[in-house]
């Protein structure tokens, strides 16, 4: 087996030298292409969507689209269901494989990839056709074509695949080590994605037992309350499915980028636990304004989502303590001057860093939709895009940009190409989420509704003017930004040079060795936790299904756009 060094005896091994054979290699990469092409499609229609709110018709100047909703339909379900995944399902594994130095399953990286591509058809098919604008939270009793709801389905097995795949690698190392501490890198994987796994039930149910059933006929009516809960019974989490990939990069990867360290092994591994137990319990703050659920149960809900807070303020001091340990030991000093001397000219850094400081605004607006009377100011309007694009739309997306800067170079074998483009690229796209997020933000204070097609709306504010021409103006350069990042991958693809590419994924050690003994050791125990985070959902969820819910299957389906 693999050589161990002796410093962190527990957690490194093999640290230099481990390779997947290139037939993983190029599973890995057709998943991650799977996700691009998703994206490119999603990067079109979110030009559209932003131009829509500065009071364009966008059904003049975008021929292939059929309506609005088919629009926001594609946006959504092309950028943070299948973009998102894809790149989880390839990152996650290799990082798992890489930290046990063990290759990871093949049948299992293929299945996965299969039901991927498979998903994704059936997406492009039944959106493209105008046969399921029903958003990405299919919300009943709007009816998508069975299709649509298959190919969501298949998304979410691939996950559960790539999963599989993690748990197999894992219980295989632990045979051969069973008293060894998981490493680092393979913990967070793990936990992320058992994380997902759970909160991907619900919305697997809601699919298969109700709007399956219902799309083929097989069920008359549905119930749309029954559907949304179990929608953001998952639809919360899923924030956070999209997000730890993430964080398992400005953890785990990012502080050997900037020459720091990852500051503690405990606490990061305290973190992703909090993430495992507190994402799904939370859901309810998304259904502040529905009916049928107690108030008392949206503020068990609000004080959870409260505490789901907790880990990201963490991981925001934790990261900035790698970050300036970095940016010293280049040589910055004073109380900012580290900040200067981290390595902005890094392409890979650069989209990082400008994911972190968009996620500050992303987080502080999370906390005002999370408190229950300023929820209802800003429940669908614009400022919940807002809040959205720079979350996902930018903490994610950039983080992923910025990982791949490394990934495709590390998966291929070709240098970046044109690394002061990628620089560009990044720069345009936070700026452009910048002004974008304001817009959204200023506009929805004033009332605006989101997910409404203002050319046709038939009704209009003044106030509104403003906000539409920044979202309009920002969500250009966003897309400008984007459109640069897929030139300088496929440059990289086709004709980046071949050999100077990173040998091994960027890899930090930790500033203190994890515990061998005591109660952190208990850490390792991914079963208790699993327990533990069942137990709070049936905690917050257990009430409204057992009490206060009652049937109520009273809704045809309805196709109106
Ligand atoms: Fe959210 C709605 C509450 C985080 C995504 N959210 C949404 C929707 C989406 C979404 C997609 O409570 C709309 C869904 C729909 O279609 O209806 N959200 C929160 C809260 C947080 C939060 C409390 N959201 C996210 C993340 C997302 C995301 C993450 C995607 C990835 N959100 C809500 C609520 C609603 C909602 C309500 C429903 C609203 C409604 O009425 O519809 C928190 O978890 C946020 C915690 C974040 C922080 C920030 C930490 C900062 C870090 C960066 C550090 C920076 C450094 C910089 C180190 C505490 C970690 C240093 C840099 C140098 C250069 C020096
Ligand atoms: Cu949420």
């Amino acid at each position: 087996m693999s050589a161990t060094t002796t410093t962190a005896a527990a957690t490194v091994l093999n640290p230099a030298g481990f390779q997947l054979p290139e037939r993983q290699l190029r599973a890995l990469r057709w998943t991650i292409y799977i996700g691009y092409l998703a994206l490119t499609a999603g990067i079109f229609h979110g030009l559209a969507q932003a131009l829509s709110y500065a009071d364009i018709d966008i059904l003049k100047f975008f021929p292939f689209l059929r309506s609005y909703y088919q629009g926001l339909t594609a946006h959504g379900v092309a950028n943070v269901i299948v973009f998102t995944f894809s790149f989880s399902n390839a990152f996650l594994p290799l990082l798992v494989a890489r930290a046990f130095a063990r290759k990871l399953n093949e049948g299992l990286l293929w299945a996965s990839l299969g039901a991927l591509a498979l998903g994704n058809m059936l997406l492009i098919y039944s959106i493209a056709s105008g046969k399921a604008s029903v958003l990405y939270t299919s919300y009943a009793p709007l009816q998508a074509h069975v299709t649509f709801y298959l190919g969501v389905v298949l998304v979410v097995v691939s996950t559960w695949l790539a999963l599989a795949n993690m748990l197999v690698v894992y219980v295989s190392w632990r045979k051969e080590n069973p008293g060894l501490r998981i490493p680092l890198l393979a913990f967070v994987c793990l936990t992320s994605y058992l994380m997902w796994f759970l909160a991907s039930l619900p919305d697997a149910v809601n699919l298969l037992a109700f709007l399956i059933p219902w799309s083929v006929g097989w069920l008359e009516k549905t119930d749309p309350l029954l559907n949304r809960t179990l929608f953001w019974f998952t639809g919360h989490a899923i924030v956070y499915a999209w997000l730890l990939p993430a964080y398992v990069s400005w953890y785990l990867l990012i502080p050997k980028q900037v020459g720091g360290r990852i500051i503690s092994d405990s606490l990061t591994r305290f973190v992703f636990i909090l993430f495992l137990l507190l994402s799904i319990p939370t859901g309810f703050h998304h259904q502040y304004t529905d009916p049928g659920i107690s108030q008392g149960m949206k503020f068990v809900h609000a004080i959870l989502t409260f505490g789901v807070f907790f880990p990201s303020l963490a991981t925001a001091f934790s990261v900035a303590a790698s970050l300036e340990m970095g940016g010293r030991n280049h040589g910055g000093r004073g109380l900012l001057g580290w900040i200067k001397k981290l390595p902005w000219s890094n392409p890979s850094v650069l989209a990082q860093l400008l994911a972190m400081i968009a996620f500050v605004f992303g987080g502080i607006t999370g906390l005002i939709n999370a408190s229950y009377t300023m929820n209802q100011v800003i429940h669908n309007t614009t400022w919940i895009p807002g809040h959205f694009h720079m979350t996902v739309g930018s903490a994610v997306a950039l983080t992923l940009v910025g990982v791949a800067y490394w990934l495709i170079p590390y998966l291929t074998g070709r240098k970046l190409w044109n690394t002061r483009l990628a620089l560009v690229s990044s720069w345009t796209y936070f700026v452009g989420v910048l002004i974008f997020a304001r817009g959204m933000a200023d506009a929805g204070l004033h009332g605006m509704p989101r997910r409404i097609y203002r050319v046709q709306a038939g009704y209009n504010n003044i106030e509104w003017d403003l906000g539409g021409v920044l979202t309009g103006i920002g969500g250009s350069l966003m897309f400008v930004g984007l459109l640069l990042f897929f030139v300088i991958i496929a440059m990289t693809i086709f004709f980046g040079k071949k050999g100077g590419a990173p040998r091994d994924i960027p890899w930090s050690e930790t500033l203190t060795a994890p515990k061998l003994s005591g109660w952190e050791v208990r850490y390792d125990n991914l079963k208790l936790w699993v327990a533990v985070a069942i137990v709070l959902i049936l905690i917050a969820y257990g009430p409204f299904f057992l009490g206060m819910y009652s049937p109520n299957f009273v809704s045809p389906g309805f196709k109106f756009f």
